[in-house]
């Protein structure tokens, strides 16, 4: 089959995207696009699951209308968020978006009884209070018993499409419950939970076949003939391989969030990375992203909401570029920033409280977000270097953010390094590669990145001296220390 559709979900935006190689360049075409969000229902926060499966079956009937009657299709989204679902197949609740406020305090209710230490000796995985593990810790017993079976998000996208249950291994690493070691679950960590092994699906790695689009769905809606294939299911595990990284460089995948890492052949799990809160995440093909969540474009989508939308992200960017640069700057990984009930009075409060000018208009609340996350980037790129022990030659954007110029110039001049920007789409293209790789139309992950690098347009920044970079950074340093 030579159409591979990509259905890539993020958490402000899904699109459904056909990948098409000809003579070694790839491509893509958008087939549909939609927004995504949260809800808050009665204090607590929902992602409208059944909205997205329908926004899937609209974008295959467009395929289907574009005259595309077979494919093969891959599914990937954000990660940690799960579905339950009871005997007969159906859903037990609504699904928590890891922002709900229930886990606010659960990352400290878990160390309580779970040395922090022995499960990231386990798991590589950084402390979140979005993880898997602590939003599992804080569900209702009642709620969790009636599960035959917990499908992480992705995973129940494909059981809805094709009636099967998998457990794609690198959105199953974003749960904080598989040892590095046995690459399993670790019964510990489930026993501590109070779960069975049988409520997750069978692990199942990237380009295994998943099976066929339900007939059903088929007749119901008109759509092509479909082979589902098993992606690389996290969204951050499919933008690292469509980023077409060079040797000694690192990543930040940005969109919603910022994550910014290397990628590996082993995990490191020592106590240093540990203490800075570093996460291995699996990857496809042996491949480990070890990395750290930073706050990312979140700040800005929520500034622009709550400025009505009535710019948008470029004219943003425009507004911030005509403000004083580093005027004010705000620690972005504070947990404050996670889901405040406003982002703008959170900025605006955390501005005040470390007696720094006040963001007012728009653009100054652009500025300020953009320059605090290029010297967040600075920050982390510092200690990636010590924890791997390797220097950083540059680094890679990929995702939406690789669009917005000015940050990756301020990235740029911020990290004293090249910064190249593209592909926009890697998420979707790392989604569609392996869908090729499974069906022999291209070798391996080593051939993809060189197609992907041939084929689409990278943006190289260069370096800019900032003027009394020095004192900014003192100022940044201090701000950033008391809050870590
Ligand atoms: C990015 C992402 C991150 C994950 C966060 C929550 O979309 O998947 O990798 O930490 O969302 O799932």
């Amino acid at each position: 089959m030579n159409n591979h559709i990509a259905v890539d979900i993020g958490a402000s935006s899904g699109r459904l995207v056909r990948g098409i190689l000809q003579e070694g360049i790839l491509s893509l075409e958008e087939l549909h696009r939609f927004s995504n969000s949260f809800t808050e229902q009665e204090g607590s926060c929902f992602w409208d699951i059944d909205y997205l499966v329908e926004q899937i079956m609209i974008g295959l009937r467009k395929a289907k209308t574009d005259g595309i009657t077979t494919c093969t299709l891959g599914i990937d989204t954000w990660g940690v968020d799960y579905v339950l679902v009871d005997a007969d197949g159906n859903r037990v609740q609504e699904v928590y978006a890891y922002r709900d406020r229930r886990t606010d305090l659960a990352v400290d209710q878990v160390a309580q009884q779970l040395s922090p230490q022995t499960v990231y000796e386990k798991t590589g995985i950084q402390q979140l209070s979005i993880n898997t593990l602590n939003q599992l810790y804080v569900h209702k017993e009642e709620e969790l018993a009636q599960a035959d079976q917990i499908l992480l998000v992705p995973d129940y996208l494909y059981y809805r499409l094709t009636g099967r249950r998998i457990n794609e291994v690198t959105i199953a690493s974003t749960t904080q419950l598989l040892n590095l070691e046995s690459r399993d679950f670790d019964d510990d960590l489930l026993e501590f939970l109070n779960i069975r092994k049988d409520q997750f699906a069978k692990l199942t790695e990237p380009g295994v076949v998943v099976g066929p689009l339900d007939e059903a769905l088929i007749q119901q809606y008109d759509l092509p003939e479909c082979q589902l294939i098993c992606v690389a299911s996290h969204d951050t595990a499919s933008a690292v391989l469509g980023a077409p990284l060079q040797e000694g460089s690192a990543y930040i995948s940005s969109g919603t969030w910022s994550l910014l890492g290397v990628e590996r052949t082993e995990p490191l799990n020592s106590l240093k990375a540990m203490q800075a809160n570093y996460t291995n995440e699996w990857g496809a093909y042996g491949t480990y992203r070890f990395l750290k969540n930073v706050m990312g474009l979140w700040l800005i989508q929520e500034v622009r909401r709550l400025l009505n939308n009535c710019y948008s992200f470029a004219e943003l960017a425009e507004l911030a570029q005509g403000e004083e640069g580093f005027r004010s700057l705000i620690p972005c990984n504070a947990p404050r920033f996670l889901n405040p009930s406003n982002m703008i009075e959170e900025i605006r409060s955390a501005c005040m409280e470390s007696e720094q000018p006040v963001p007012e208009t728009s653009g100054q609340l652009a500025r300020c977000v953009f320059d605090s996350l290029a010297l967040s980037y600075l920050t982390y790129l510092e200690e990636l270097e010590e924890l791997t022990e390797r220097r950083i030659e540059g680094l890679q954007i990929v995702g939406g953010g690789a669009n917005n110029r000015l940050l990756c110039q301020l990235t740029a001049d911020v990290i004293g390094r090249e910064v190249k920007a593209g592909p926009t789409e890697a998420t979707a293209l790392g989604n569609i590669v392996v869908q090729m790789i499974s069906t022999d139309s291209i070798a391996d992950i080593t051939e993809a990145r060189a197609i992907i690098e041939q084929s689409f347009e990278i943006t190289s920044y260069i370096p800019q001296p900032i003027k009394h970079f020095n004192n900014i950074l003192n100022r940044w340093r201090s701000l950033h220390l008391s809050n870590v």
